[in-house]
């Protein structure tokens, strides 16, 4: 084989498609499952208010971002199973993950921000700007489908009482609201408002699946990437090991069942093989390939670099006069910015429980200094990660820079029961992990492994930790940089 992609997100969609379009028979390896066939219920997806099976990678309770509601725990026994959400838990941190193929697009809220570009040079700073602006992030977002909410709507509907009630807020006390692009269909939102189609973001569709209206990589780069004829994707297969060997690389996978038992054990041999299994994956099989001895010629720099994008959840109660609306789309479309004095970037998020509750949500994204490292444990033949909950204080911070702001001009007080009891802030996981095997660190400039000639990251283990926004736009205009290049020099 040509070349081996493993995994099947942002970074390895972009890979796999302009290999093939330029010729280059790929092989795409994902060890979650295809996600394209219904289940009983005739959906492919459950919904975030009834979790099932099909909702976490290999648990047998939900692990729910809001652990708790009015005081009470609200994860529920579910079979094990080769579900979408992994909520991989590691010391001090729980990172969720997409696994199937289109990895993170399946679960995430869609949110597609081109970060500012006066920020840029603090997030990759070896990556020229302008090429960037010019050329990668439009490409990103037209292959993404970005697109904005029509603000009429917005200022009409019900669905999205809850952000205009953020806001109002956030411009009361002096912050500056940004409408943020997502790649949720908003035609297709508005004909589930008016009742003309099966509803998706309107029937609490997120983080376990959208049935119907948002754009993820099923809708947009894997079509293209089967019409080039050149790809195979192999899901339910778990890459283990890749080691050199003549013409290329050995790559040894295992093949799971539904439930997670390996039922076979294959090798195939690449001449190229792209790593793109998000930055844990990615990061988790660098540090034991390493360290095993399949590929000691790494550099010391895979594995460390990691960071949470400094996410961290927070509500707050808001009065009587000012309800959030018991109908919410589960998809955002403000944020609050205020990166350059608080180091925070808000956005107003839906708490969608059918039921007004006065509250407004938030997932702030938040400039923080604090860097992760994996490192092989021998003993326990795992990769672990050395994050401490403590290092979220700084988050918090920074998101207290505009919530007791907020507060104080409102009059009111955070929610304490969202995420524990009696628990302010949801800092004990992310949504955005980066970094593991930093650009033109533990690879050049374009993602080429030192060491290995042959080997490539294209995924979000190649970003320094945080991109001010989220990720995923970032993440593709990158690979799209990085895989035009490679395609020009080494092929
Ligand atoms: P990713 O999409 O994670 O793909 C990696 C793939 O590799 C996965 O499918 C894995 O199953 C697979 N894999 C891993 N290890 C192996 C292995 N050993 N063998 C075979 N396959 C493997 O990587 N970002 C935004 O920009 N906006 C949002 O609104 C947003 N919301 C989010 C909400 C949730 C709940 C979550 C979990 C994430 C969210 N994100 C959001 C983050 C975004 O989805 C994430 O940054 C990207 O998906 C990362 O892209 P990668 O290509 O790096």
């Amino acid at each position: 084989m040509p070349a081996l992609v493993i995994g099947t997100g942002y970074g390895g969609c972009v890979a796999a498609l302009r290999l093939a379009q330029a010729g280059v028979d790929v092989h795409m390896i994902e060890m979650g499952m295809a996600w394209d066939t219904p289940g009983a219920d005739g959906k492919i997806f459950a919904t975030t208010t009834s979790p099932d099976q099909r909702s976490y990678w290999l648990r047998t309770k939900t692990k729910q971002p809001l652990s708790n509601f009015l005081g009470f725990p609200i994860d529920r026994t579910i079979p094990r199973y080769t579900g979408v959400l992994d909520a991989e838990e590691f010391a001090g941190i729980t990172v969720y993950q997409g696994r199937g193929v289109g990895g993170g697009s399946l679960v995430n809220g869609g949110m597609a921000v081109t970060p500012r570009r006066e920020y840029f040079g603090g997030i990759l700073p070896t990556v020229n700007p302008d090429e960037m602006y010019d050329v990668y992030y439009p490409r990103a977002n037209t292959e993404l489908g970005a697109n904005l909410i029509d603000p009429e709507w917005f200022e009409t509907t019900d669905w999205y009482q809850f952000a205009r009630v953020g806001r109002k807020q956030a411009q009361r006390s002096g912050f500056p609201f940004v409408f943020v692009p997502t790649v949720y269909d908003w035609d297709y939102m508005e004909q589930e408002a008016a009742g003309t189609v099966p509803k998706s973001a309107l029937a609490g569709e997120i983080l376990y699946g959208n049935n119907y209206g948002k754009k993820s990589l099923q809708k947009t780069y894997l079509p293209k990437i089967r019409a080039t004829g050149r790809v195979t994707i192999s899901p339910l297969h778990r890459v283990t090991t890749v080691e050199p060997t003549s013409g290329g690389y050995t790559v040894t996978m295992e093949q799971l069942n539904t439930t997670g038992d390996t039922v076979a054990t294959k090798q195939v041999t690449a001449a190229r093989v792209f790593f793109a299994a998000g930055s844990v994956g990615t990061s988790k099989l660098l540090v034991k390939l390493k360290s095993t001895g399949a590929l000691p010629n790494l550099n010391g720099e895979v594995g460390k670099g990691w960071g949470d994008n400094g996410n961290v959840m927070c509500g707050r109660a808001n009065h009587m006069w000012d309800p959030t609306g018991p109908s919410q789309s589960t998809i955002p479309t403000l944020g609050i910015d205020n990166w350059v004095n608080g180091g925070a970037f808000a956005e107003v998020a839906p708490l969608p429980t059918g039921i007004e509750t006065y509250a407004s949500f938030y997932l702030s994204i938040t400039k923080t200094p604090n860097r992760g490292e994996f490192s092989w444990n021998a003993a326990t033949g795992k990769a672990e990660l050395n994050w401490q909950t403590a290092w979220k204080q700084t988050s918090i911070d920074a998101a207290k820079s505009i919530f007791d702001k907020i507060n104080a001009k409102e009059g009111t007080i955070y929610r304490t029961d969202l995420f524990g009891v009696y628990k302010v802030w949801g800092d004990q996981l992310t949504y955005h992990p980066l970094g593991g095997a930093i650009l033109n660190r533990a690879t050049d400039n374009y993602g080429r492994l030192h060491g290995y000639p042959g080997l490539y990251v294209i995924d979000g283990s190649l970003i320094p930790g945080s991109t001010a926004v989220n990720p995923f736009v970032t993440i593709t205009a990158l690979a799209e940089r990085n895989i035009e290049n490679i395609i020009a020099t080494d092929l």
